[in-house]
């Protein structure tokens, strides 16, 4: 990766993923990892506007419900790992969405 141009769009929504992560994950205790808190304040500010307000609080109220489920080693943070897992899962939820409005 380093400092060259992303050479395709895939290849810089990685380098995204990787840059959001550690954007949020150095704020408080453990610069590698997110407390509920850090994984709030990235998904509101990176999603929010995306999701518009109403969304925003049923993320946040399934963050709360996922939270012990995601944190699939029990430590009370959330690694790079488990915040993949996470967004893979929102952008299944997304595709599904996607499809939808195909149909
Ligand atoms: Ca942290
Ligand atoms: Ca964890």
């Amino acid at each position: 990766m380093g400092d060259n141009p992303p050479s395709s769009n895939l290849e810089s929504a990685m380098q995204m993923l990787i840059k959001t992560f550690h954007k949020y994950s150095g704020k408080e205790g453990d610069k590698y990892t997110l407390s509920r808190g850090e994984l709030k304040e990235l998904l509101l500010e990176e999603l929010g506007t995306y999701l518009g307000f109403r969304q925003a609080c049923v993320l946040m109220y399934a963050v709360e419900k996922v939270m012990n489920d995601l944190d699939a080693n029990n430590d009370g943070e959330v690694d790079f790992t488990e915040f993949i897992i996470l967004m893979g899962a929102l952008t299944v939820a997304c595709n599904d969405f996607f499809l939808e409005g195909l149909n």
